[in-house]
């Protein structure tokens, strides 16, 4: 153990001038959810750290938006796939900000520069006889966008999308990647940090004692045009994997970038298990082919579940990372996924444990020690942290327990063990607590003798506060930045190595004191049982998704029955959330005439996102009264797997026109 912390230490102080981290780039499909928040936070908080230990940092994020999927996408939504990519790739790249998330370039592979580079790629390998032209039949799974194999398959189906592959039979190109199968056995084994956490190391090997089929790349234009064309092939396109993976190239300015050079070398993928194969396996060989190193290390996560499924778009069960911020702020709903989610198992979302974990963790722990400090500094020291003294005392706990943490906690964050090194901090902050507890500095105020302790133990908390505040800033930004520009300090110069280090207080450093950083979220019963409801389909929901699969069984009305219902355009100039439930939204919207309506859709949409729109609704439905909210009317939108969408009309329509 201690013989490979020296080694892994060696290794990491030559490398720590660089790093390099990816996330996937999300299908466009569908809008972003907490699954894909979690794999971009991992990255945000590995990038925000090493520019702390002092990297040069290079995060790089985007969307894949080729192949099959996307074309059933846009075609459902009635647009070309090139208004909807662009539809939906925006939606990714305005989610990350709300969570303050800020890769350094947005990746998306319709991007010119992408497809050159992708082109440029295939043909290279192409030349030197690794890609060749052949007739394959195999199971095809057109949620995993690959021919799956039959020891994969569970009952049949896949896994993972739980629908049984097609059976394809088709002359495609294939790349040889077979030939670099013992090449990349010995490669895995030489570097025992290439995958991590081990288990998926492991599957990768024992995926790899099975001869390796080669790898299906193209498709013929008669069947899909929404790839990269072939270099030496105008039949066929590329997409899915052979195009996917090269962003990662692309996003450095390969090949002639001076990003590539810097930035390759350190490169860190953060993935999901769902994409382990093509990570694990097909990229590798893939670099080994077109002649680059490989990646240094593969971060593989597991799954945020619902009741035990997986969260995915194609199974409905969602959380849409902008309800997670309305309703719990972008530092709690980033130290929720940091801290619930052990790196490499799968983890389960509730509304009711993050609320648990907020309260606790957030608005106790830290939020107590912090107002508990700051106010006696103010009453004992007129909010000036005294010079440290060095007494003997219960506080001299927290100088050494810092004095340990610093070097774990870095290591704990280098091998993507987020939720322990936040579990070490909790610890040094709790232990703060009990000095507080066990000093009583309230009664070493009241004697004059004992002042030089008080010095102390009120320099130890401060100092464990500052420097709580920069072990937490990668999670946690927002509120670091508060704590250390209340001390005076500039975020630029504490989150950097210097910050590190016990002992930056004192010559009077004053304090401001804040506001709770993270008020108490309550009364929780209740709104865990709205959540509870939210995430579980109501009974009415069932009934209408059987009604819906059910579609041919439809009633038939007389013209008469329609025209009984009244449906007009009417504009959104309101959307907040409902005061007394947390599935609702009070939307007021004019028709001409302003009216309110409840509508049973705040976690498909951020209120903020709806206003402005012109909308259909039901204008004459008997107003009821909504959990104490009348409503006079309902919204009308269009439900599918993906989830909810609105009936918008063009903007130039009148509030209030008739719709018949
Ligand atoms: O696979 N739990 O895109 P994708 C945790 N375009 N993470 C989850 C998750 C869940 N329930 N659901 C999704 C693709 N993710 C390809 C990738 S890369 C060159 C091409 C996250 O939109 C996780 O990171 O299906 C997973 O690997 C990724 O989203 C899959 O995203």
């Amino acid at each position: 153990m201690a013989l490979k912390t020296l080694i892994r230490k060696a290794r990491a102080n030559q490398m720590n001038s660089r790093f390099y981290v990816t996330t996937p780039i999300y299908y466009v499909n569908a809008e972003p959810h907490l699954g894909h928040a979690y794999s971009t936070v991992v990255a945000d908080v590995q990038n925000r750290f090493h520019r702390l230990i002092g990297d040069e940092t290079f995060f790089l994020t985007g969307t894949d938006e080729h192949g099959d999927k996307i074309v059933q996408a846009a075609h459902k939504q009635g647009l070309s796939p090139k208004e909807y990519t662009d539809k939906i790739s925006q939606k990714f790249a305005e989610t990350w900000p709300l969570l303050n998330i800020h890769p350094d370039r947005f990746i998306r592979t319709t991007d010119p520069q992408h497809i050159k580079t992708v082109q440029m790629v295939l043909q290279k390998v192409y030349d030197q006889g690794d890609i060749e032209f052949r007739e394959y039949e195999g199971l095809y799974c057109f949620g995993c966008e690959r021919f799956l194999i039959e020891r994969e398959l569970v009952d049949g189906k896949c896994p993972d999308h739980k629908v049984e592959p097609t059976k394809l039979k088709e002359k495609n190109y294939f790349f040889l990647m077979s030939k670099y199968q013992q090449w990349l056995i010995d490669h895995i084994k030489a570097n025992p940090d290439f995958i991590t956490p081990e288990r998926y190391k492991n599957e990768v090997l024992s995926f790899l004692k099975e001869p390796l089929d080669d790898l299906c790349i193209s498709r013929p234009v008669t069947r899909l045009t929404w790839g990269v064309p072939l270099p030496f092939d105008e039949n066929f396109v590329t997409y899915v994997w052979f195009d996917a993976l090269i962003n990662y190239l692309t996003g450095l300015d390969y090949p002639d970038g001076e990003n590539f050079s810097k930035f390759w070398p350190a490169a860190n993928h953060v993935i999901a298990k769902d994409i382990l194969k093509p990570h694990g396996i097909y990229w590798p060989t893939m670099l080994r082919a077109i002649g680059i190193e490989p990646y240094k290390a593969l971060h593989v996560h597991g799954y945020w579940k619902i009741k035990e499924e997986k969260m995915s778009k194609s199974l409905g069960n969602i959380i849409r990372p902008q309800w997670l911020v309305e309703n719990f702020g972008a530092d709690a709903t980033r130290y929720c996924l940091m801290r619930e989610m052990s790196f490499g198992l799968d983890a389960s979302f509730s509304h009711q444990s993050f609320v648990t974990r907020i309260n606790a963790d957030l608005a106790n722990d830290l939020g107590n020690l912090l107002s508990r400090s700051t106010t006696m500094l103010h009453k004992f020291r007129q909010g000036l942290v005294p010079d440290e003294k060095g007494i003997k005392g219960p506080q001299d706990d927290l100088r050494n327990y810092f004095a340990n943490l610093i070097p774990k906690w870095q290591e704990l964050m280098t091998d993507f063990q987020m939720h322990n090194a936040l579990q070490e901090v909790w610890k040094a902050l709790n232990m703060a607590n009990k000095v507080i507890d066990t000093t009583a500095p309230w009664q070493l105020a009241k004697d004059e003798s004992q002042s030089d302790l008080l010095d102390d133990v009120m320099y130890c908390l401060m100092e464990s506060l500052r420097l709580s505040a920069v072990l937490i800033s990668p999670v946690l930004p927002d509120a670091a930045e508060k704590i250390i520009r209340s001390m005076g300090f500039e975020p630029e110069t504490e989150f950097s190595p210097q910050g590190l280090k016990w002992g930056r207080l004192g010559n009077g450093t004053k304090v401001e004191k804040l506001p709770p950083l993270f008020p108490r979220i309550g009364p929780s019963k209740k709104d865990a049982k709205d959540a509870q409801k939210a995430q579980k389909k109501s009974k009415k929901d069932k009934v209408k998704d059987m009604a819906e699969k059910e579609g041919s069984k439809d009633e038939f009305i007389t013209i008469d029955d329609f025209q009984k219902v009244h449906l007009r355009v009417a504009e959104i100039v309101k959307a907040e959330k409902h005061p007394n439930a947390d599935r609702l939204l009070k939307l007021t919207v004019k028709a001409p005439e302003e009216r309110t309506i409840v509508a049973g859709i705040a976690e498909h949409f951020s209120p903020d996102l709806l206003v402005g729109k012109k909308v259909v609704i039901v204008a004459n439905l008997k107003p009821v009264k909504l959990r104490g909210v009348t409503s006079q009317g309902m919204l009308l939108v269009a439900k599918d797997e993906s989830g909810l969408h609105l009936l918008e009309v063009s903007s130039d329509t009148e509030p209030g026109a008739k719709v018949s």
